[in-house]
């Protein structure tokens, strides 16, 4: 089903998923209210939504300014998500960009922009708008895989390693941004950047703000693979039709587990290691996949949780 975009709300659960759109043709730039074409990107405004075969793609669309996050895209894509998380055709989420650019971070003109007092602050516009974008992607239930198609900077760089699965062309480079303009890491990057890549590599990125190209992201373990640019968009169209069809409650549960490993004890972990296998290992997806490989035939997953 395509979707345009909806409303940001910062209180818990009050933010407004995308209205399901039942009449839209054409792609990219048009907004609601056209004839309806299976998979073609539509657009709220900033952010495109797709959805084909399980898979959902976000695609952020300010090309001409390096898909820079303004409040509006960012209300965009929370919604994109929000509902990408409670939809059950949906298996697994893509996000990319636009143009030659993955994110140029906070848009820095709407920064020096009229605003409300609200997000007149720096700190204010993190609590309203980076701080819930990553604790949702960390803890939506389907894997979310970033297709860093160019430049990730500043904030937009944070975005992309928040995801469970980053894929990145060659030409693409991640930039800790924030020291050349005065700023701090934010939208979580003080906290996977040393997990990613350990604590010396971490200062120096946040205090270099050097670009890091994408092979060297990868040789780093900051980012899953890098691959040719030609190649991106198929590998990525692979991976996401895997997981698509993976099963995708106990994925959820061990992105819990994975998580939650960085504050647990080891023996904290074992005992949610074995609350979460009880869980999975109840679910029909464990009865099937034990049965597939039993039978010696290939295992056909629901992704459901009962
Ligand atoms: O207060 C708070 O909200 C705190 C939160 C902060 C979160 C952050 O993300 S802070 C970090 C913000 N991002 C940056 O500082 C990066 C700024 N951009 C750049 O340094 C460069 O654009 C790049 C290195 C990413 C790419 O350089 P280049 O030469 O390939 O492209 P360009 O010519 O600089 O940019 C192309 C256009 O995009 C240009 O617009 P124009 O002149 O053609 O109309 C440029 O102004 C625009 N653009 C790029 N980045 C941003 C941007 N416009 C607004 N905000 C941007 N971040």
């Amino acid at each position: 089903m395509l979707r345009c975009g909806g409303t940001i709300d910062n209180r818990p659960g009050h933010s407004k998923p995308p209205a399901p759109i039942r009449s839209c043709r054409l792609a990219a730039g048009l907004e609601c209210g056209h004839e309806i074409e299976e998979d073609i990107h539509v657009s709220g405004k900033t952010v495109l939504i797709a959805q084909e075969g399980g898979v959902t793609r976000l695609t952020l669309n300010r090309p001409d300014k390096l898909n820079a996050f303004t409040l509006g895209m960012h209300a965009e894509l929370r919604a994109g998500l929000e509902a990408a998380a409670t939809d059950p055709q949906c298996r697994v989420v893509v996000l990319t960009g636009a143009g030659r650019a993955f994110s140029a971070g906070q848009d820095l003109a709407e920064i020096g922009g009229p605003t409300d007092a609200a997000t007149d602050d720096a700190g204010s516009r993190l609590e309203k708008a980076y701080n819930p974008l990553i604790k949702l992607i960390a803890t939506l239930e389907k894997p979310v895989i970033c297709s860093v198609n160019g430049i990730a900077a500043g904030a937009g760089a944070n975005v992309a390693l928040a995801c469970d699965l980053v894929y990145a062309a060659r030409s693409a480079s991640f930039l800790q941004a924030f020291a050349r303009i005065g700023l701090v890491p934010d939208a979580g990057g003080t906290w996977a950047l040393p997990r990613l890549v350990g604590a010396a590599r971490a200062r120096g990125l946040a205090m270099l703000a050097e670009s890091l190209p994408a092979a060297q992201a990868e040789a780093w373990g900051l980012i899953w693979k890098c691959v040719d640019d030609d190649k991106l968009a198929a590998e990525v169209a692979a991976v996401a039709g895997k997981l698509a069809t993976a099963p995708t409650y106990a994925l959820a549960l061990a992105k819990r587990a994975l998580a939650a490993s960085s504050t647990n004890t080891l023996a904290q972990q074992l005992d949610l290691e074995r609350d979460l296998q009880k869980l999975a290992g109840a679910s029909p997806d464990a009865r099937e996949g034990i049965a597939a490989f039993l039978e010696k035939r290939a295992p056909k997953y629901t992704g459901s949780k009962t």
